[in-house]
């Protein structure tokens, strides 16, 4: 049976053997992906990023328990993008007690990814590995990825939400948040709250959101005004009010390995996820991850045809007249897009 048919039939087999195709990059895994992206734009992609050994593997196998345990329990996926460092500690122990809580569970599928896959690019990659998943039925994709580097924001804008982790010690220094990070940002996370100095990393992030966002509700400390409220009448009006406002990142704590702060925090996700829907965050986001895709694909197959099509003795000859600083590198572009080589 054709492999993207399978998966779309719900075979756990096929899906791992696709997603690994599809991770190489191989043209069986190609040809599927063309099969299953009529199928995709459903799943809810939650991105969850932050430093090493903040608690993210521990969080998102609490918030996917959290959601398999709920009323109308969500199939979810999880992708652990690990470029770096497969080996940390954390990683392991992470997946160590995915493995105990989530294993046996068939509307759970756990996936890492340590390579960066011949997609082009990580982002490439992981884009595609979610294609699958999202094909394969999956309401909900958790991609987990760690540091604070270009590559984590290119994958975070795969997401509809995004979660950046901190934890306590490694936020009281301003420093130690790349702004690029905090600026992806839809929910920041506090994890690990049951260790001391959680009071000075909230303040910290807090005063970094009141610089983001100078609006006159939030001050820092004053943590109540961008909790959900606890009456459904006053939760529906704060949905309400969020509708017309910018979104302001809720800073939530949790205590990942005991499970605390996990219902605020899926309900800060819940919360994000409406007002996507209700402002028309979700398209845009749809359409601009799609867009950078598109482009990151043309751009590597521009290059690929024109490594192709030119002469690898032109472009030395080219390089070699660049580094006598016969040319500069702006002449050498021209030279071997428009020279007379052809
Ligand atoms: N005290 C405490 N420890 C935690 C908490 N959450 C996670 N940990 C521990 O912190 C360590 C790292 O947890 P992970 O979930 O693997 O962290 P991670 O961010 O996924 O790590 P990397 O993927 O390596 O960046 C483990 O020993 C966890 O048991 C928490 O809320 N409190
Ligand atoms: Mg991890």
């Amino acid at each position: 049976m054709d492999p993207a048919q399978e998966v779309l039939g719900g075979n756990r087999l096929a899906l791992a053997r696709l997603l690994t195709q599809v991770e190489n990059g191989s043209s069986q895994g190609l040809a599927a992906l063309q099969v299953l992206f009529p199928h995709t734009g459903r799943a809810h992609r939650i991105g969850v990023t932050g430093p090493p050994g903040t608690g993210k593997s521990s969080l998102v196998n609490q918030l996917a328990l959290h959601l398999r345990r709920s009323e109308s329990p969500r199939r979810v996926a999880i992708l652990a993008v690990d470029p770096t460092s497969p080996f940390t500690g954390g990683a392991i122990l992470g997946d160590r007690v995915r493995m105990r809580d989530l294993s046996g569970d068939p509307g759970v599928f756990i996936r890492s990814m340590a390579s960066r896959g011949s997609l082009g690019g990580l982002a490439a990659a992981t884009s595609g590995l979610a294609a699958v998943l999202d094909a394969a039925g999956f309401d909900v994709i958790l991609i987990e990825t760690v540091g604070a580097g270009q590559a984590e924001v290119d994958i975070a804008r795969l997401a509809h939400t995004v979660l950046v982790v901190e934890a306590p010690g490694l936020g009281d220094d301003i420093q130690a948040i790349k702004a690029g990070i905090l600026e992806i940002a839809d929910i920041l996370v506090i994890n690990k709250a049951d260790q001391p100095g959680v009071e000075a990393t909230e303040r910290a992030l807090l005063g970094m959101l009141q610089l983001a966002h100078p609006t006159p509700h939030v001050f820092p400390g004053e943590r109540k005004q961008h909790h959900l409220p606890d009456s459904p009448a006053m939760q529906a009006a704060a949905l309400e009010s969020a509708q017309f406002n910018d979104w302001i990142p809720p800073v939530q704590r949790t205590v990942a390995t005991e499970g605390g702060g996990i219902p605020e925090l899926a309900a800060h996700i819940e919360q994000h996820a409406a007002h996507l829907r209700a402002n028309g965050g979700w398209e845009r986001r749809e359409a601009a991850r799609l867009q950078s895709e598109l482009d990151e694909l043309l751009q590597q197959a521009l290059i690929a045809r024109w490594r192709r099509e030119t002469p690898e003795a032109h472009y030395d000859t080219v390089l070699e007249r660049l580094t006598q600083r016969q040319l500069s590198p702006w002449q050498a572009v021209k030279e071997l897009l428009e020279g007379d080589w052809l």
